[in-house]
């Protein structure tokens, strides 16, 4: 259904329901990062007949599911360097996309509450300005400047020493980023299928030649996997094995209230970070559940932990209530750094291992993954992200930069 030739559908993109015989390339997921792939293959190769199959609805997974913090300030040159494009990006994304992100630089705390991690800060601190990132430590002085409703005593439970303070850091509305690259990505010919599960895919040779799915087989000879939390059931399609395994994440919001924070704060040693979202929710998450589980249940468990916390760092929310939690299923690799690039399956790409830290990687991994997938040889950016480094022992340790305590 049309509204005019300027307005071709009344939602951001078409309903698309009866795929093709066949495609020039196949993407598994209509999260973030499957959208942006599309997005980028369209507008910088100009390969439009694309299919992107998604067996929920758009932004669905994780996407829907985080906390949306966009920051750069990683541990390792590589991880600085590939998520500093990604902010870069994010910044101009609103006016690319022609759809307001509510993308909204706060300053980013990581509060350090033991010598150990103010080490951990300062090492952060001088690899981000080695790079060209704007970190620094700062004290407690500063933090209060910040964030004057901060107890830096933590109700004498940690006293925070200090924190790594990067000024980019950002929270931006994260549907938004799935719809603004579904409608783009649609507009220049891309076809979008929600409802519709990939349920196998067909090799032959060491090469890919189709895939099964909820609505029968579709032809094409390139496959991008970009599936988070479900990734092992995909690899186990093609007989790939990675290290990836799965935890629960889980996060919750506050009942709306007039803005009073500004900035982003992450306590690592109290396994708790806070920002205000543009309605005005606190949006509140810890760290990962851990045990191994496919599974999006929330427990109570997580919210009496977590806002006992929150209350240790801001006494006067202890009447605020708490008014959804969720939870979404982290794809995660042994050294908390993604896994992009191609694999041993001719024409079968792999962009997963995002765990907790993947939001802030949509623009830049969907670009990046598009021109692996055009070119058929991956950037050098994303080279350190290479399945095969676990092979080579070549790991790319973010541990101490993924996000919150794991
Ligand atoms: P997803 O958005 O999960 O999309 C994958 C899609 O694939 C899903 O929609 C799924 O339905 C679909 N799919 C799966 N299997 C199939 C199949 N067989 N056929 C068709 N479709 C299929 N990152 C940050 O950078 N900052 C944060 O603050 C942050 N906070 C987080 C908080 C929480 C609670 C969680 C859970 C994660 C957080 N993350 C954060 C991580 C981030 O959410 C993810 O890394 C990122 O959203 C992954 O995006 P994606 O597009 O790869 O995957
Ligand atoms: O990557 O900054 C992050 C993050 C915070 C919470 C979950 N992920």
């Amino acid at each position: 259904y049309a509204l005019s030739k300027e307005h071709p559908a009344p939602r951001f993109f078409r309903d698309c329901t009866e795929p093709k015989k066949s495609y020039d390339a196949v993407i598994i997921g209509g999260g973030g990062h499957g959208l942006a792939a599309a997005y980028y293959l369209a507008k910088d190769f100009g390969i439009t007949n694309v299919a992107v199959l998604e067996k929920g609805y758009i932004g669905g997974g994780n996407t829907g599911r985080n906390t949306t913090i966009v920051r750069s300030n990683y541990l390792t040159p590589e991880g600085v360097n590939f998520y500093d494009a990604s902010v870069k990006m994010y910044e101009d994304l609103s006016q690319e996309l022609d759809l307001n992100l509510f993308y909204s630089t706060r300053g980013h705390f990581t509060l350090a509450h033991t010598d150990s991690a103010m080490r951990t800060m300062r090492w952060r601190a001088e690899v981000n300005k080695h790079v060209g990132v704007e970190s620094r430590v700062v004290g407690p002085d500063e933090i209060s400047q910040a964030c004057p409703q901060l107890d830096i005593s933590c109700s004498g439970q940690a006293p925070i020493q200090g924190a790594l303070y990067h000024a980019p850091g950002s929270v931006a509305r994260h549907d938004a980023v799935a719809w603004g690259y579904a409608k783009e990505a649609d507009r220049m010919g891309v076809e979008i299928f929600q409802s519709t599960e990939v349920t196998g895919i067909d090799v032959k040779s060491g090469k890919v030649v189709g895939v099964n799915t909820s609505k029968g087989y579709i032809e094409t000879n390139r496959v991008l996997s970009a599936v988070a939390g479900f990734t092992p059931r995909i690899t186990e399609m093609v007989d790939i094995e990675t290290p990836i395994v799965i935890h629960p994440l889980q996060a919750c919001v506050s009942e709306p209230m007039k803005p009073w924070l500004d900035t982003i704060l992450v306590s690592g040693s109290l396994h708790v970070y806070v920002s205000q979202s543009s309605r005005g929710e606190l949006v509140m998450g810890s760290s990962l559940d851990p045990y191994e589980m496919h599974s999006t249940r929330s427990s109570l468990d997580f919210v009496e932990g977590l806002t006992s916390h929150i209350v240790d760092m801001f006494p006067f929310l202890s009447n605020v209530k708490v008014v959804r939690q969720w939870a979404g299923m982290a794809d995660l690799t042994p050294d908390f750094a993604p896994i992009m690039g191609k694999t041993p399956v001719e024409g079968f790409y792999l962009d997963a291992g995002w765990g907790t830290w993947g939001f802030k990687a949509t623009p830049i991994s969907g670009k990046t993954m598009a021109e692996t997938m055009a070119r058929d040889i991956a950037p050098d950016l994303i080279e350190p992200f290479r399945l095969t480094r676990f092979e080579d022992y070549e790991l790319t340790g973010e541990k101490g930069a993924a996000s919150v305590g794991h």
